[in-house]
């Protein structure tokens, strides 16, 4: 009986080891290694009423993030477009140029919904991407909508990677992620490893201001 119950235990030690064999992932990924900007200094206000839509501040670190090892920011440097073809203030380059400060320079456009797109210049499968909208003054952006696809029109493979407009004001459809505090972590999309070439990102001002600002976008992925 005794012996029966030591090969039932190594036969069971003898499985786990073969399932963590063949789940290989878990041993080939390592904490995404984010360089985060300074916090602002004015930190989540008091007086922004926070919807049932409003993810809660928990007041501490994200998680790390699990991703393949050796992943890069490939959108560093990458060509932003537009759907305002004239900002208010800044210029696209700003948005992959690698400065994520909450003092540093942003690309501003006009009110109502707007969307920036990067052009990867080929596909990658994503391990996730990183937005950071305007931080300085603490504020909650409306209808985050973040799509990719290798189609530059965004008519064909569509993939939504985010979706917080949950009264579908952009007619997209509506989604079912929630609305969030900026703050110098920026938003973090896993992306699950969805192979696309453009991402598309759109924005319909805050709780601060109408305007639509990027300071800095990033996607991880191999670079292959
Ligand atoms: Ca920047
Ligand atoms: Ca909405």
């Amino acid at each position: 009986m005794k012996m029966q119950k030591v090969r039932m235990l190594s036969v069971a030690a003898l499985f786990a080891a073969l399932s963590f064999t063949v789940n290989t992932s878990a041993a080939d990924l390592e904490a995404l290694p984010l360089q985060l900007p300074k916090p602002s200094e004015q930190g989540t206000p008091s007086d922004i009423e926070l919807s049932e839509y409003v993810e809660k501040p928990t007041g501490k670190p994200r998680p790390a993030f699990m991703a393949p090892k050796g992943v890069k920011n490939i959108a560093l440097g990458k060509k932003v477009t537009s759907s305002d073809d004239s900002p208010l203030a800044g210029t696209f380059d700003l948005v992959t140029d690698g400065n994520k400060e909450a003092t540093d320079e942003f690309l501003e456009l006009h009110r109502k919904p707007q969307w920036i797109q990067l052009d990867l210049e080929k596909s990658y499968p994503l391990a996730a991407i990183v937005v950071w909208h305007s931080f300085a003054t603490p504020q909650v952006y409306r209808d985050i909508v973040v799509m990719g696809s290798d189609d530059p029109e965004f008519k064909e493979g569509v993939t939504i990677f985010y979706n917080n407009d949950y009264d579908n004001n952009l007619k997209l459809g509506a989604g079912k992620d929630l609305e969030y505090f900026e703050t110098h972590e920026g938003r973090l999309i896993d992306c699950k490893g969805k192979k696309v070439r453009y991402i598309r990102m759109y924005s319909n001002g805050s709780t601060f201001s109408k305007l639509n600002r990027y300071t800095e976008v990033e996607v991880w992925a191999p670079e292959e």
